[in-house]
């Protein structure tokens, strides 16, 4: 199969369990300091949070209920104990989970740092030095190597970063700031199997503030599900033991529909001629079609037979100026664990790159920016007011967004590619002024 053809992709998903939570792709957040001023005393500061919570429940009221329900999950007493005594919430994690930040990181930004001449080279380091092991991992599972180091490269820099949060902690005070409650809770009632089935210490239970655990960052859920024991230990050590965490991160992309051998996404080029007006991100066409249509692969690659049938949808992360891709099945395998196309290119592309692949060709539109969230809010509202409904506005550039914007283009003449970007921003504007 062409090195092009073969594009990588990814996986991810372990990440994908990782990063559920706070929706973010990669890597782990630094730890960010406390809220200080505001806060004289210890009354002060619980009211602060209680006014962050819209039930204004306080954190012994959770704790107390919460203990009843783990006890009710089977949760042995002194695994509960273990967890819960003593349990502070951390306000550092409100703080990060509420921040809604401004700015919008373009994606070409974002994969410059997923994909850094340091990280491909780490990864492969990496993979010269274990390559005996990391290729029969593959080989069991099925899933391409390369993309077993992007994803341990992404999740924790190689097992450098795993995060230093006791994720109980963080799960419990994401539990109790209300928003994600059933979900954290179910992290937490796993995390008590974890313990009582053997699998892990209380103390081991250390991760990201959003509670992934690990050189491949596996939220507990995931962990009772995914994690594997490569080495027969009789432990499944994703945190210390680095063909543990990707053997277990191959068993959850096998388990998530993951297709050997077939791509992720390739990058193409779009003729001048290709017209926008019927695509759709959810249209998929056998590859062929899209051939037809004028679409060719990036570089002077060619097609391998075996992909011309399978289908796939054309994705263009920024708009019509910048690099096109031709998504496949297994880019959903990932996009299911962490809904971000920013983070599933990332990983393909960092694969691509440690397998010795080339940069993007296509050239990413550097002047024409995303939104800000205020400037969001500003297109959204022009975009209901001039009749293409964007839904209720939230600053956040979503499908429904997307779609609006898509429609304006077309009852505008203008490419439909439905990229939230400042020159799509001018023109709504301008066309909500002559309104
Ligand atoms: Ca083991």
């Amino acid at each position: 199969m062409d090195m092009a053809v073969k594009v990588v992709v990814v996986l991810a998903a372990l990440a994908a369990f990782g990063c559920a939570a706070n929706g973010q792709a990669v890597g782990k957040p630094a730890a960010q300091p406390l809220k200080t001023g505001s806060c004289a005393s210890c009354d002060s500061r619980e009211a602060e949070l209680t006014e962050a919570k819209p039930e204004g429940q306080r954190f012994s009221d959770w704790l107390a209920g919460f203990r009843v329900r783990l006890s009710q999950s089977g949760a042995r007493a002194e695994t509960i104990a273990s967890m819960l005594d003593g349990l502070e919430p951390d306000e550092g994690i409100i703080e990060r989970d509420q921040s809604q930040p401004e700015f919008v990181r373009p994606i070409w930004s974002y994969l410059d740092t997923a994909a850094s001449g340091l990280r491909i080279s780490n990864g492969q380091k990496a993979y010269a030095s274990r390559r005996e092991t990391i290729d029969a991992i593959a080989g069991h599972y099925g899933v391409r190597a390369e993309i077993l180091l992007a994803v341990w490269g992404l999740e924790s820099a190689y097992g450098r970063a795993t995060g230093h949060h006791d994720i109980v902690r963080s799960l419990a005070t994401l539990a109790w700031e209300g928003r994600r409650r059933d979900w954290a809770e179910s992290q937490l009632i796993a995390a008590a199997q974890m313990i009582d089935r053997g699998f892990a210490t209380r103390d081991q239970l250390t991760g990201s503030w959003a509670g992934a655990m690990g050189q491949t960052q596996f939220i507990p859920t995931a962990y009772l599900a995914w994690s594997a024991d490569w080495d027969g230990d009789g432990r499944r050590n994703i945190w210390t033991d680095e063909f543990d965490a990707l053997a277990s991160a191959a068993n959850l992309l096998r388990q998530a529909g993951w297709q050997a051998g077939a791509p992720v996404v390739v990058e193409v080029a779009l003729p001048d001629m290709f017209k926008l007006e019927q695509w759709d991100p959810e249209l998929s066409l056998p590859v062929s079609e899209w051939v037809r249509r004028g679409i060719r692969l990036a570089g002077d690659a060619s097609w391998a037979a075996e992909d011309l049938i399978r289908p796939a949808r054309l994705e263009l992360p920024a708009g019509r100026s910048g690099p096109g891709f031709l998504i496949f099945a297994n880019f959903r395998v990932i996009k299911r664990y962490n809904n971000s196309t920013a983070y599933a290119l990332g990983v393909a592309h960092l694969a691509e790159r440690i397998a010795g692949g080339a940069p993007f060709a296509g050239a990413w539109p550097k002047d024409n920016l995303p939104l800000t969230r205020s400037q969001t809010l500003e297109l959204q509202a022009a975009l209901n007011a001039l009749g293409h409904d964007s839904g209720e506005p939230d600053g956040l550039a979503g499908p429904k967004t997307r779609r609006a914007l898509r429609d304006f283009q077309r009852a505008n003449d203008l490419e439909a590619d439905g990229y939230v970007g400042l020159s799509a921003y001018d023109a709504v504007m301008a066309a909500g002024a002559h309104k």
